[in-house]
């Protein structure tokens, strides 16, 4: 794992300046840019304006054991999940024309010090390091991913929620001219995903800026999304633009669209079944494996205790 990581930050400063290039280019041209005189756009091509500069060095972290071989990076980078995008797996050509910079990310609601963050600045203020992650899609299907960032705890903390804050709702990013997923207008943009303070100030909560070593990829929800990988990978939201503290559950995406099917918690659990399939097993992406899924996703010694007073409530689905 150490060795893998830091492989990864060598490469990175080669492999990435190009891509910032294409990534510049194609987010200009997206936003009309194509009008321009060519000398006119030339410098902000040149300095691939829009996309994420290189990752801070990150140390990996040995505490979160994935137990099972990392999904390959092009796996990770081109099955994916974003429904701005798409209702396919196959969004990540869609995804990399988003712009990336500058990026802000508004903390509001609840909490006695409400900030907006420029993406580069919180990334500087905050410890960087590396954890390597299973993620278990509601689909039934599962990958592991080395990501880049900090724990969510950390930014909480700064922002120092209120007495009654209770809940914090995640909003993604809508961008018309690049998400042509907004376009079906029956699913309840932007997305919205939720947890409660208590589960975002525990350690295994997670702000990714990065994966496999360099900065994320639109696809994965570039440039900062969040990760609870002890929950359905739906309640990770992609592209974070806004958290807002509050003391009322907030309203989520998947739960609004068929709340029998996805609730709030959804919290893994091999013994209880979606409504249309079993969830004891899931498929590895990449071998295609078929494997035991555990409870909490294997992260239940760190989180379990978040639960026992919510009994009465719906954990699993
Ligand atoms: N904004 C947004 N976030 C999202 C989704 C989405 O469609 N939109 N899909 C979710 C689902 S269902 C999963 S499984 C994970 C997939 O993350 P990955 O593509 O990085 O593996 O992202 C989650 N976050
Ligand atoms: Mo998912």
């Amino acid at each position: 794992m150490l060795v893998r990581s830091r492989r990864g930050y060598e490469i990175a400063d080669h492999q990435v300046t190009p891509e910032a290039l294409v990534l510049g280019r194609r987010a200009l041209l997206g936003a009309g840019a194509a009008l321009l005189p060519a000398a006119l756009a030339a410098p902000a091509m040149a300095q691939g304006a829009t996309a994420s500069p290189p990752l801070p060095a990150a140390q990996a972290n040995a505490r979160y054991v994935p137990g099972r071989d990392l999904t390959s990076e092009r796996e990770a980078t081109t099955y994916n999940n974003f429904y701005e995008f798409g209702s396919t797996k196959s969004i990540a050509r869609e995804a990399a024309r988003m712009p990336l910079r500058p990026w802000t990310i508004k903390v509001e609601g609840m909490v006695g010090k409400p900030r907006e963050f420029d993406l580069d600045e919180l990334i500087r203020l905050m410890p960087i390091e590396e954890r390597t992650y299973r993620l278990r899609c509601v689909e039934g299907w599962s990958m592991v991913i080395p990501w880049t960032g900090f724990p969510l705890a950390e930014l909480v903390k700064l922002v120092e929620p209120t007495a009654s804050a209770r809940f914090i709702a995640f909003q993604t990013a809508a961008i018309p001219s690049v998400m042509p997923g907004l376009r079906q207008s029956w699913y309840p943009w932007p997305h919205t995903e939720g947890c409660t303070v208590a589960e975002a100030m525990n350690e295994v909560a997670f702000l990714a800026v990065g994966n496999y070593g360099k900065p994320l990829q639109g696809a994965n929800g570039a440039p900062i999304r969040v990760l609870f990988p002890w929950k359905y990978g739906f309640k990770s939201g992609k592209s974070i633009v806004r958290m807002t503290f509050t003391d009322r559950q907030p309203a989520t995406f998947w739960n609004t669209i068929q709340p029998a099917e996805y609730g709030f918690w959804a919290n893994v659990n091999p013994q209880v079944a979606h409504p249309r399939w079993s969830q004891a097993t899931e498929r590895v992406i990449g071998t295609g494996d078929r494997v035991p899924t555990q409870l909490f996703n294997g992260y239940g010694e760190f989180v379990s205790g978040l639960y026992t007073n919510l009994q009465r409530e719906r954990l699993w689905a």
